[in-house]
């Protein structure tokens, strides 16, 4: 399988984010890329390119704007401020109750002080923008572009290795470690040159609420999404069972809410069901949200998925005779992410999983 990867998310060095106003070791670090990566490699059977410049129209596409606009300057900005900070995090959000029985166009104008448009932009506190974020947020985009090109090219499945991620993104919000939707951006420009409907299938462990907002009153693209339940889980606020859409949108939008502890035959049950709704729905070309985080050692997620399961998602995805954009998401135990990556890669190229002799680490055993 063709992999399109770059090297500018080391751009992206994120050390810590903050839970409950404490700093604590980041989870969206540069090392969970290069770990799939060297796993890939090591394999034998990918092969890696880079990422083609793409430009910002297929963004604009997607995205307000404004949000673009903020999250090139928003660096540079905190430096000018003389403010000693390793790197932009809102405190104050705009949240919707601020403006509660006001007309529209009250309270949307953004501020000139770097932290208030932090929070005019952002849905979390958890998603640290830093020197290098506005260029590696750039290049995921042009990681899942070129992946569109390469199916484009003839190829039935690519994968592009895009870091930061991108499914919590909306057209005018950043959040949840994403920055630019990446898979957002790569079915609307799937729509554009083919004029087909294209499905996304999203199996990171969180509702990707970003994919679903952008595509909520779209007809021509079906949103299907696995996901921990939002009652008790990021994003919290989107992912239940009953958003269906709305408009031209509606029966566009399929959320599958699952339990936590959710082990390999449930997650496989609710794979089918998305696969079953994918079939029904028209395009040759699917976009898959990858995430790890579905992974039994997760160290911030609860389900209970194990390496070889992943072989089996890869292998039913692929059954569907679809083109396959697949585009990595979240997944966050650093220590089995090539292997997953692998396992699952391998199953949807129909080629069997041969566990990698050395990893320094065992599923069985504890945390690496
Ligand atoms: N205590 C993705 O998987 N909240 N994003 C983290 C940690 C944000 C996950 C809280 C989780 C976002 C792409
Ligand atoms: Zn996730």
């Amino acid at each position: 399988m063709r992999v399109v990867y770059s090297p500018a998310h080391l751009a992206h060095e994120i050390t810590f984010e903050t839970v409950m106003g404490v700093a604590v070791p980041a989870n969206e670090v540069a090392e969970r890329a290069e770990r799939i990566r060297a796993a890939l490699e090591a394999d034998g059977g990918f092969t890696l390119e880079g990422p083609t410049d793409h430009g910002l129209d297929p963004i604009l596409a997607v995205h307000d704007p404004g949000l673009v606009r903020f999250l090139e300057e928003a660096w540079p900005e905190l430096r000018r401020s003389g403010l000693a900070r390793q790197a932009v995090i809102p405190e104050e959000l705009r949240v919707r109750p601020l403006t509660d029985d006001m007309s529209a166009g009250i309270g949307d104008r953004e501020p000139r002080a770097i932290s208030g448009r932090a929070g005019y932009w952002a849905l979390d506190t958890s998603t640290p923008i830093v020197a290098g974020t506005y260029v590696a947020a750039r290049a995921a985009v042009d990681v899942a572009l070129t992946a569109v090109d390469v199916v484009f090219d003839g190829e039935r499945a690519a994968y592009g290795l895009c870091r930061p991620p991108g499914h919590h993104a909306a057209r005018s919000m950043y959040g949840g470690y994403c920055f630019f939707n990446n898979a957002a951006i790569a079915a609307q420009s799937i729509v554009r040159r083919t004029g087909e409907p294209v499905a996304i299938l999203d199996l990171d462990y969180h509702h990707g609420n970003g994919t679903q907002q952008i595509f909520w009153r779209r007809g021509d693209v079906l949103y299907a999404s696995l996901h921990a339940d939002p009652a008790g889980q990021y994003p919290y606020y989107l992912g239940y069972a009953d958003e269906i859409g709305e408009d031209e949108g509606a029966g566009a939008n399929l959320n599958l809410p699952l339990p936590p502890g959710t082990g390999n035959e449930p997650y496989l049950a609710a794979v089918d069901r998305a696969l079953e709704a994918i079939a029904g729905f028209g395009g040759s070309v699917v976009v898959v949200s990858l995430g790890f985080d579905t992974y039994a050692h997760d160290p911030i997620c609860d389900f209970a998925l194990t390496t070889d399961v992943y072989h089996e998602i890869g292998r039913r995805v692929a059954s569907l005779g679809r083109s396959l954009v697949i585009l990595q998401e979240g997944g966050y135990y650093r220590p089995a992410l090539g292997e997953n990556a692998r396992s699952w890669l391998r199953g949807a190229e129909g080629r069997p999983f041969d566990p990698l002799p050395v990893q320094g680490f065992s599923e069985a055993g504890t945390r690496a």
